[in-house]
């Protein structure tokens, strides 16, 4: 038995299969190159399956028929959308009946590729090929995987397993590289950076010839799949491994030792994608030390990559982490916005900045960015989490393609064209370099994530990122089909439980905006005033009155004001600010009145209560798919579940708990509250 699975490339025959069996007997293809290769290989596999016969590979295009044509795109294929341009990732995919033909047709080798996979998921997922008429390309220039995996071999929030890269520092390489670059392929990534940005000793030697020759089989076989690879550097590197005795962006000695290290790289592995940096975060070293901005540190290192065409993504994950409760000024929210703003115009052309998606650390529920909004010259990346540290940890189901998708819809009014995904996407400012960035969530468990409905979330990254007007729900039948097969109530149940598990996991753990009230460290479970005096800047500020932070600009810590018009103004006052983040942005009495007619305590209560029954719910939609599921799969999902009802629980008494005891006022349904 193999020791991983397929995920969602399950190749199945359904209906189709039938239909069209014995008719797709060739593949020509106008490409060549390897990442041609692999895509002919799937092909070969996928109809080898689909119609019991794997086709055959073509020398000549003599008026082919009953085949698959791997062709170079000409206006003429462009048969569905007005205005159609593949650049070097798009596609044209349609059915030429008459001569039972398949046409895939691309301007370059990825794009065929990711044509030929999104054929494959059609015929998967049970719909027919003759209504095939599709003009498709990646809405986000670069769509990246980010790893945290230490070369230990352990994954930091990891919730799956080990690395499949790394083992007592030493690198890995093996059938399971190959099928996870080919899993990333299939979902559209077209970078991924394989070390975890918190860099310790011996991953900062991942960029020196300790290392180099294993990561350029890395790089050969990512590319084999449209794939760059990155890699995260210590920004104290010349320090570290160089000798050197500083790390200044702007001493000689230091720009030389990157310049002469990066040059090395390069000659290793010319189609290296560059630098991932971690700097001035959490201990991390940077340029702050030496009173240089991170503009200094992100150039310096960009002109150590530029001649060779690579990039430097520089992380905004900036704040201070030694805060006093007390400070009331100090808000961790203003951090990315106050480090990061002023610097616009200032970071060179083959700079990105990556920007978690909220203000504060991938919580169920936070604001957007402000920093999106404000910066108008700059490369971004908008970087969200699918490990899911602070949403379950891949023992809930926690579904969220809906809150990327709420995300990518959010507009920042920095200018006509200001919504989220028209800024990560360079449409708003017509640049080159920028798009997305997830971390990850697999590791070397056999199914790669953990949780089998975990791996909803890393398809629903690839799938969003070529895609942003997709809905949730779409990419969520399309997931269940190909994982767990066509049967209506199959797609139907497993859409259900994940479309209702973001909502049921806020609902369960955190009022209005509230976040943060887990167990140190681990971040797994409740504990509402785990960090709440504590120096990482995460409070909520419940006392006896009330609950909340007041971000606001005339009493509070001025963090509503780094928003453009409208929002500031909406987020200023409490009766404009959106109730899902009421308690983030104020502090509020708990007999404060809701737009629901409830009053905060009463909503809290309620809403800890449903989230608990939601769960119950998810349980009866899974449990009525027993026998229609593999029993392996099946009874894998329901332990989890079950942990997850569990915990739930947990959370709805502890939550509840605290606030009955904090505030005095009991449920006005007279449920047991301890
Ligand atoms: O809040 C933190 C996580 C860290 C992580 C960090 C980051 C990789 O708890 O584990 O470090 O975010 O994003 O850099």
């Amino acid at each position: 038995m193999c020791s991983f699975e397929k995920c969602w490339l399950n190749y199945a025959c359904n209906e189709m299969s039938s239909k069209y069996a014995g008719i797709f007997k060739s593949i020509y293809s106008d490409f060549d190159g390897t990442v041609t290769g692999n895509t002919i290989a799937e092909i070969k596999e996928g109809f080898g399956i689909f119609f019991g016969k794997e086709p055959v590979l073509l020398e000549k295009q003599a008026n082919m028929c009953d085949g698959i044509w791997l062709k170079q795109y000409e206006k003429s294929d462009n048969k569905a959308a007005d205005e159609f341009e593949p650049g070097t990732e798009g596609y044209s995919i349609y059915y030429d009946g008459e001569n039972q033909l398949i046409v895939v047709a691309a301007s370059g080798e990825n794009g065929v590729m990711y044509g030929v996979f999104e054929l494959l998921r059609i015929i998967q997922s049970g719909r027919d090929i003759c209504d095939i008429n599709i003009c498709h390309a990646p809405k986000m220039p670069i769509r990246m995987i980010d790893h945290w995996d230490n070369i230990m071999g352990d994954i930091e929030r990891g919730y799956s397993g080990d690395s499949f890269f790394f083992k007592e520092n030493e690198i890995l390489f093996g059938d399971r590289t190959k099928a996870y670059a080919r899993m990333m392929a299939s979902i559209g990534i077209n970078a991924i950076t394989i070390n975890n940005v918190n860099v310790h000793e011996v991953e900062s030697y991942l960029i020196t010839d300790r290392f180099l020759g294993m990561m350029k089989k890395y790089s050969d076989l990512f590319v084999s799949y449209g794939i760059k690879l990155y890699l995260s550097v210590n920004f104290a590197s010349p320090m570290q491994i160089g000798g050197l005795g500083v790390c200044d962006p702007l001493d000689d000695g230091v720009i030389k030792w990157w310049n002469e290290t990066s040059r090395h790289v390069y000659e290793v592995i010319p189609e290296f994608g560059g630098y991932l940096v971690k700097a001035d975060s959490e201990g991390r070293p940077g340029p702050f030390t030496y009173g240089r901005t991170h503009a200094d540190g992100a150039n310096m290192l960009a002109k150590s990559v530029s001649p060779f065409g690579g990039n430097v993504v520089w992380r905004c994950f900036v704040y201070n982490c030694k805060q006093d409760w007390r400070d009331r000024k100090t808000d961790r929210a203003r951090a990315a916005y106050d480090n990061f703003a002023g610097l616009d115009g200032q970071f060179d052309d083959n700079v990105i900045l990556q920007i978690k998606n909220g203000p504060m650390d991938f919580q169920v529920r936070e604001p957007v960015s402000p920093l999106f909004g404000a910066m108008k010259k700059t490369n971004m990346f908008l970087e969200v989490q699918a490990a899911q540290e602070y949403t379950g940890q891949q023992r809930h189901i926690c579904y969220l393609v809906p809150m990327w998708k709420e995300i990518l819809d959010f507009d920042t009014h920095a200018s006509d064209r200001g919504c989220i995904s028209e800024i990560v996407s360079g449409k708003a400012y017509g640049n080159r370099l920028c798009g997305m960035a997830a971390v990850t969530n697999t590791g070397d468990d056999a199914n790669w994530t953990g949780h089998d409905f975990a791996a909803a979330n890393l398809f629903g990254y690839g799938m969003l990122c070529f895609d942003t007007e997709r809905s949730a729900q779409d990419i969520a039948a399309e997931w269940a089909a190909c994982t767990f097969g066509i049967d209506k109530e199959i797609v139907d149940n497993v859409c259900r439980m994940l479309i209702m598990s973001w909502p049921a996991y806020e609902k369960y753990t955190s009022p209005l905006g509230i976040g943060w009230m887990v167990n140190p460290s681990d971040h797994y479970g409740p504990n509402v005033d785990g960090y709440e005096y504590d120096v990482w800047g995460t409070y909520h500020r419940a006392d006896c009155k009330g609950v909340g932070i007041d971000r606001s600009a005339a009493t509070g810590t001025g963090y509503a004001a780094q928003y453009n018009s409208p929002w500031r103004e909406l987020y200023e006052r409490v009766e404009t600010t959106p109730e899902e983040l009421l308690l983030f942005f104020h502090h509020i009495s708990y007999d404060h009145v809701l737009s629901t007619k409830k009053t905060v305590i009463q909503h809290i209560y309620d809403t800890h209560f449903e989230g608990v029954e939601d769960v119950e719910r998810m349980i009866g939609l899974w449990k009525a798919l027993e026998g229609k599921i593999d029993a392996a799969r099946f009874a894998r999902v329901l332990e989890r579940l079950t942990v997850q009802y569990e915990s739930s629980k947990e959370w709805r008494d502890r939550i509840n708990t605290y606030f009955y005891r904090m505030s005095g006022i009991a449920d006005s349904k007279g449920r047991t509250i301890y």
